[in-house]
C-alpha cells in the first residue's frame, strides 16, 4: 500500500504527478472542509508537503498522530511549527541551494527596476503618455552606489556578488562578522541604513527578525534610500513602511514579500516608486523543478529508511 501524505499547497505538475504516483495524496487546499478532512485521515498521513509561506501549524502537526515527515518546498522555515515538530521527532527537509540564485537575481531586478521606475515607464508608454507628454521625469542611478545587506547567508552572499559588477559598495549586518566575506560588517542595523542608498533584506523570518526593519531603520534609509525585501514580510514593519512611502521619508521599495500574503496594503498599490512582486523570488522553471525533485527525493529517502537528502537540522 502507498505511504499517505497530506499536502498543505500546490506544487507544480511535474512534482505533483511524481507524488501522485509514489503516495496517496490528500489536498487540504481543495478542501471545501479542512477539519473534515483532517479528521477523516489524521491517522493515515505519515508526510506532509507543504511550501515556504504556508509552512504548517502547530494545530494540524498536533492532529496527525502518525506523521514522520514534513518536507518543505523553499528554504524559509518560519512558517513551521519546528517546536512542536522537534518534540515530536518529526523530520523536517526544505529546499537549499536550488533557488538562491534566483532570489538573488529578484533582489537585483527590483533594485533596479525601483530605482530607474522600470514599471512606470513601461505604462509610460503603453498609456501613450510618452507621445502625449514627452520624456517620462528623470529616474536615479544604481551602479556605484550603497547597498547593505540585512542577513549575509546564501542568498545575501550571491547577491553581494552579483552588486560587486554595479561597482557597489557593499556592507552587511547578520548576528556576527563573517571573517572569511570581504564586506564590511555593520553590526547596527540603523547605521546600516544610514549608510545605505539601497537596504536589501535577506535575512530568515521567525521571532528574532519579526519588524528588526521598523520605523527607525526607515528613517534612517531615509528619502533618498530604497528598500529591497525578498526575504519575508515579517521582517519589515510593514504600517511603518507604507507610512514612511506616503510621506516620502522613504525614496522607494522593491518588494517580494509582506506580512499578510496574499494581502498586500492596499496603499502601496497606488505609489509610483513601489515594484511589487507576488512572492516569487524562486518562482522559475528551474527553480521550482529542483525545489520540487528535493521533495520528491526527501520523501523517497524517508520512506525507503535512507538519510534525508536535505534535512532541516533543529
Ligand atoms: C517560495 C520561499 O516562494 O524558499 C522559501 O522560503 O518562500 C519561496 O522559495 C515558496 O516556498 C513556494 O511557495
Amino acid at each position: 500500500m502507498k505511504p499517505e501524505i497530506l499536502m498543505i499547497a500546490p506544487m507544480m505538475p511535474k512534482v505533483m504527478n511524481a507524488l501522485e504516483t509514489a503516495y496517496t495524496v490528500h489536498k487540504l487546499w481543495e478542501a471545501a472542509d479542512r477539519q473534515g478532512l483532517l479528521a477523516s485521515v489524521a491517522t493515515s498521513i505519515r508526510g506532509v508537503a507543504t511550501n515556504g509561506s504556508v509552512g504548517i501549524g502547530g494545530d494540524v502537526i498536533n492532529a496527525l498522530p502518525n506523521l514522520e515527515i514534513i518536507a518543505c518546498y523553499g528554504v524559509g522555515v518560519d512558517a513551521i511549527d519546528l517546536v512542536t515538530a522537534k518534540v515530536k521527532k518529526i523530520s523536517v527537509t526544505t529546499t537549499p541551494d536550488v533557488l538562491t540564485a534566483d532570489v538573488a537575481d529578484m533582489a537585483v531586478g527590483l533594485m533596479i527596476a525601483s530605482s530607474r521606475r522600470l514599471v512606470r515607464g513601461d505604462q509610460y508608454v503603453r498609456n501613450l503618455e510618452w507621445a502625449q507628454k514627452g520624456e517620462m521625469p528623470l529616474t536615479s542611478r544604481v551602479t556605484g552606489k550603497r547597498a547593505g545587506i540585512v542577513g549575509l547567508g546564501r542568498v545575501g552572499k550571491a547577491l553581494a556578488k552579483r552588486l560587486a559588477a554595479f561597482e557597489m559598495q557593499v556592507s552587511y549586518t547578520d548576528v556576527g562578522a563573517q571573517g572569511d566575506q570581504p564586506y564590511s560588517f555593520v553590526p547596527d542595523l540603523t547605521e546600516l541604513a544610514r549608510d545605505s542608498d539601497f537596504l536589501i533584506v535577506t535575512a530568515a523570518g521567525g521571532p528574532i527578525s519579526r519588524k528588526m526593519v521598523n520605523g527607525n531603520v526607515l528613517a534612517a534609509l531615509g528619502a533618498k534610500g530604497t528598500l529591497i525585501n525578498v526575504a519575508r514580510g515579517s521582517i519589515v514593519d510593514e504600517d511603518a513602511l507604507v507610512a514612511a512611502l506616503e510621506a516620502g521619508t522613504l525614496g522607494a521599495a522593491g518588494l517580494d514579500v509582506f506580512a499578510n500574503e496574499p494581502n498586500v496594503p492596499e496603499a502601496l498599490f497606488k505609489l509610483e516608486n513601489v515594484v511589487l512582486m507576488p512572492h516569487h523570488s524562486s518562482g522559475t522553471i528551474e527553480s521550482r523543478s529542483l525545489m520540487g525533485d528535493l521533495i520528491v527525493e526527501n520523501l523517497a529517502a524517508h520512506f525507503a529508511g535512507q538519510p534525508l537528502l536535505t534535512p532541516f537540522a533543529f
